[in-house]
């Protein structure tokens, strides 16, 4: 059982260290150069050494914020995120970016208090079953019962969140172990018997897979998220440069690979472009490279792709079959893969001549022209939200990072967006966490000093954490917030719009109340209104040149505009439906 030790005590000798101590100085070996967090009782005695440390703390104003902060930070930069919290309700105020987190596969690592480990159990004040209830949203968890555990624990953490696939893992620290006396010393390796992410791909079926290729006359690569997380964009422009297979990017793929190529054709799923969504029903052969055949993208299953082929990589073997049974089943890490994949296709195509894939380019560019994403802008008519979209797009540093929300908003932003490097676009897509962006913002601004990072939000969205706008005020984090506001709950009233009658029931927010610009200078921002499309790209500008303090625009516009094209959940991708204003409906 932990002793009871104080906190404030010193290490007798350097070897001797409290649990809280033991914690701080893990991380740091870790390599950890920032924290996002909010201390409370259970958590004081390891807030204590923060003082003396070399990790930069960033006080939030809400737990939430310092999840989704820590996210934001992994997403731009490759490394894990760190947070840190008390225990009770604020364990619960961080379970949303945990899980956030486990959808998207993002490396966090989150350290909560906890009440001393002796009281566990007896409903002792702000006792919560913190693992017990983030279990199914972590990677893997852990209660620490001994300070000399610590070192190890925080070593295993950071190694179960980082490799194989990404994703949150959470440490809970009881107050007792915090204070306990142990003896400082740092794990050699991790040793994790159960645990070996296979990364290499199969030889075999890596080679089934490129003769597979040798054969299609209509493939198209399906690159999800996973490419991201393996760092695998530069592999897979080779994949593509040398097949000439053209490439769709899901919502969490955006900028795996560029979207100025000519084989690029954007983002498929409920709001994909007409071309990306026809291309894989049309498809004789799919390559997903970590993708999980979300059904946003497949929409109903019974009916994605019915020619088609599969060649499913994933480093995540449960994915393989989840969704969609794969002809050519890989398990391992895309890079890797990929980089195997390049030299079975030179093989392959070394021993015979493949397919000419000039007809399904002819096709495939015959819908580009045909079905161009659409809307109107009339010079003196309401301000369109895509507008503004594209005037960010056209008015910002082409390496800009770009963070959304979750609604309109964020689907004008993938659609529109030209994202052509990776790690520029962060947003919520698995569980789709209306409230991610101000904070996601402020942790890859974090992490990304030098770049220019905006965040598009939506009002709704916005409303519920842009308190973490104090904290970037406070903490001199220059970021910028574009909220497209249309007064409305946006997406929900297109549903209503579109699938119920118009009833619109409670999704009215108003336009003025909050008064964005107020709120924004009372948060110590710069805050500007926007009414009409003359004003947007001055203000733009104006903003861009604000770098002492975070900037929020408010652009007022036009609630009637609705995301096209759109598949209807459960519905078919042949059933996708066009903007109205294009002559053609679905157009099959
Ligand atoms: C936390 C949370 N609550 C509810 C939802 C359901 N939801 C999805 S989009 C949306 C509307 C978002 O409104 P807004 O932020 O104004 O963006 P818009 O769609 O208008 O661009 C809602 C309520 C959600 N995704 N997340």
């Amino acid at each position: 059982m932990p002793s009871n030790s104080p906190s404030h005590r010193p290490a007798e000798n350097a070897m001797q260290l409290t649990g809280a101590q033991a914690l701080i100085k893990s991380l740091e070996m870790e390599g950890t150069e920032v924290m996002f967090g909010l201390p409370g009782g259970a958590i004081l005695p390891v807030y204590d050494p923060l003082i003396d440390s070399s990790i930069r703390h960033i006080l939030v104003r809400h737990e939430q914020g310092a999840g989704h902060m820590a996210e934001g930070y992994a997403h731009a930069t490759g490394r894990p995120g760190v947070a840190m919290v008390t225990s009770g309700p604020a364990a619960t105020n961080i379970v949303t970016p945990l899980c956030d987190a486990y959808m998207d596969s993002i490396p966090i690592v989150v350290i909560t208090g906890q009440v001393a480990y002796s009281v566990i159990g007896t409903d002792a004040f702000q006792e919560c079953d913190t693992v017990g209830i983030t279990m199914p949203v972590t990677k893997h968890n852990w209660l620490i019962t001994d300070a000399n555990d610590v070192p190890r624990v925080i070593r295993e953490a950071f190694h179960v969140a980082t490799t194989g696939r990404p994703g949150p893992v959470l440490v809970d620290m009881p107050k007792d172990v915090s204070n306990q006396m142990m003896d400082w010393h740092w794990p050699d390796a991790v040793d994790l018997p159960g645990y070996k992410p296979n990364m290499k791909g199969h030889p075999k079926q890596i080679k089934d897979a490129a003769r597979l290729m040798g054969e299609s006359e209509r493939p198209v690569i399906y690159a999800g998220g996973g490419i991201l997380k393996a760092r695998a964009a530069e592999a897979l422009k080779e994949l593509v440069e040398l097949t000439r297979f053209p490439v769709v990017t899901t919502l969490m793929a955006r900028g795996s690979f560029p979207d100025d190529h000519e084989l690029c054709l954007g983002m498929p799923g409920m709001h994909g472009n007409y071309t990306a969504v026809t291309s894989m029903q049309k498809a004789d052969l799919l390559i997903a490279l970590g993708s999980r055949f979300d059904d946003r993208v497949t929409g109903k299953v019974s009916t994605f792709a019915p020619d088609a082929k599969i060649i499913h990589v994933d480093i995540d073997p449960a994915e393989l079959g989840k969704v969609r049974r794969p002809d050519v089943p890989i398990v391992g890490d895309c890079r890797l893969v990929i980089e195997e994949l390049v030299k079975a296709v030179k093989a392959e195509r070394n021993k015979r001549e493949w397919p000419s894939l000039e007809t399904w380019h002819r096709q495939l560019r015959e819908w580009q022209e045909r079905y161009p994403l659409r809307y109107e802008q009339l010079e003196d008519g309401p301000l369109k939200p895509q507008y503004c979209v594209d005037m960010l797009r056209d008015n910002t540093p082409d390496d800009t990072i770009v963070v959304a929300g979750v609604g309109q908003h964020q689907m004008w932003t993938s659609q529109r967006w030209t994202f052509n490097y990776p790690y520029t676009y962060i947003n919520s897509g698995g569980l789709g966490t209306m409230g991610f962006a101000v904070p996601a913002a402020i942790g890859a601004k974090v992490g990304k000093p030098e770049r220019m990072v905006w965040a598009v939000d939506g009002d709704g969205c916005f409303q519920m954490t842009a308190q973490e706008l104090v904290t970037a005020s406070a903490e001199r984090i220059p970021v910028k917030v574009a909220i497209l506001n249309n007064a409305y709950l946006g997406m929900v009233r297109q549903w209503q719009e579109l699938f119920y009658e118009e009833r619109y029931s409670e999704v009215y927010l108003s336009p003025d109340l909050p008064d964005y610009v107020m709120w924004a200078e009372a948060m110590g921002c710069a805050g500007f209104r926007v009414d009409t499309p003359d004003d947007v790209v001055p203000t733009i500008e104006k903003a861009n040149e604000i770098d002492d303090r975070p900037v929020v625009i408010d652009f007022r516009t036009d609630y009637r505009e609705k995301v096209y094209p759109m598949v209807q959940a459960g519905m078919s991708n042949d059933d996708i439906i066009l903007d109205p204003a294009h002559d053609t409906y679905g157009a099959r």
